[in-house]
């Protein structure tokens, strides 16, 4: 059994869950776990024997604009590894975790203590953030020090060895879901509260980040509507949140779409609809789609980033280019057919279920055990 550092982003988004999920399923398969972050992660709200939480301290100082949480983040990471005799630190996207790592390690070995370091790429620290000049130089060099670099899909590390000089071998591992949480549930009640009049329930959740393209989606549901009886859920929130509220203003369509905010159950309300939709502009994998897919819904997606990996074109869903309203339009009405439905339904289920916890944990199992093989080789 090995003791594993995690580090990650403790909100909802997409790395800070599959972090938090995978450090549960080990602590499930016996291993130690011990979660290093600035707040309680999202999902890590039980007691495990297993499982242990290191909230980082960060101090602020009238001199700092801003207060440094790498610094503190790499010394917690000292501490944890030092006293909790850690084998494996796995950090969850690489800004700025993977450089606070290196720190740590360095500062590690003058204690005469070597930890291997494994560094998955999560999408916006590659394609978006982590590209930006301000960034890129760190970027590369964390890469390059981590003993291990997992990617979540194929698009994610061909988009990696593009934009940055990789001397490392990155191994996909691709996001996954546990089914058990992610099922439809009966919610006739709830389906009746929003559409009672048996209407097409198309759901979209999000950050309301620029990139998740939300117009799109309000654009594609307006369409629809001209055609066929709908009502569109919006969860999540973020910036972009307010400019959305007014375009349905604009368009007329407020009575029909409904803001739900952030959810923690979201497996309850995609337990009821009939098409997610995922227009984003860049998306490594898109894990919101895999959990809506396990609720068996079908997705309606733009074929950014890894998208095309999860959502197979005809057989879960569409994937059309990006921002071609038009395109997304007539494939959800395909989708929503009645006839049609159905199928889809089914094999978004079946295709869910290759992305299941048991399918994918091993995976990571197997890369720590050798990326540890291999430190000890090369000692
Ligand atoms: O969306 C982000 O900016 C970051 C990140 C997150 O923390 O949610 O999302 C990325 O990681 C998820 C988990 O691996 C992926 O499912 C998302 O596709 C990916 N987001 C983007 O690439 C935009």
């Amino acid at each position: 059994m090995m003791k594993i550092g995690i580090v990650c982003y403790p909100t909802f988004g997409g790395s800070g869950v599959v972090a938090t999920e995978l450090g549960k399923g080990l602590a499930k398969l016996g291993h130690e776990v011990h979660f290093i972050t600035y707040k309680q992660p999202m999902r890590l709200d039980f007691f495990s024997e297993n499982l242990f939480y290191h909230e980082v301290d960060i101090k602020s100082y009238p001199l700092f604009e801003f207060a440094p949480y790498e610094l503190a983040l790499a010394s917690k990471m000292v501490s944890v590894i030092k006293y909790e005799g850690l084998d494996l630190l796995h950090v969850h996207y690489a800004i700025p975790h993977a450089s606070s790592a290196y720190l740590a390690k360095q500062i590690l070995k003058t204690h005469g203590i070597s930890i291997p370091v494994v560094t998955t790429l999560h999408g916006t620290d590659i394609t978006l953030v982590g590209k930006d000049p301000s960034y890129e130089p760190v970027v590369t060099f964390s890469i390059n020090q981590s003993d291990g670099v997992t990617a979540v899909s194929e698009d994610l590390k061909k988009e990696t060895y593009e934009y940055f000089d990789i001397q490392q071998e990155i191994e996909v591992i691709p996001n996954f879901i546990d089914l058990e949480r992610f099922k439809k549930q009966r919610k006739d009640h709830f389906k009746f509260a929003i559409c009672p009049n048996g209407e097409k329930l198309l759901v979209h959740t999000s950050n309301f980040r620029k990139v998740k393209r939300v117009e799109d989606v309000i654009q594609v549901f307006y369409n629809i509507r001209k055609q066929i009886p709908a009502k569109l859920l919006l969860v999540g929130d973020g910036p972009e949140r307010d400019r959305m509220e007014r375009l349905c203003r604009t368009l007329g369509t407020c009575e029909d779409i409904r803001f739900l905010g952030k959810l923690e159950a979201v497996e309850e309300v995609l337990s009821v609809a009939d098409l997610f939709v995922m227009p984003s502009e860049k998306e490594s994998f898109g894990l919101a789609a895999l959990e809506a897919m396990a609720c068996e819904v079908p997705v309606l997606s733009s074929n950014a980033g890894g998208i095309p990996e999860l959502n197979l074109h005809g057989v879960t869903g569409f994937v059309c280019e990006v921002g071609d309203v038009e395109d997304m339009t007539e494939k959800a009405l395909t989708i929503l057919d009645e006839s049609r439905l159905p199928g889809f339904k089914e094999r978004a289920l079946e295709r869910a279920k290759e992305f299941d916890i048991d399918q994918v944990l091993p995976k990571y199992v197997s890369y720590y055990e050798r990326t540890l093989e291999k430190m000890l080789r090369i000692q």
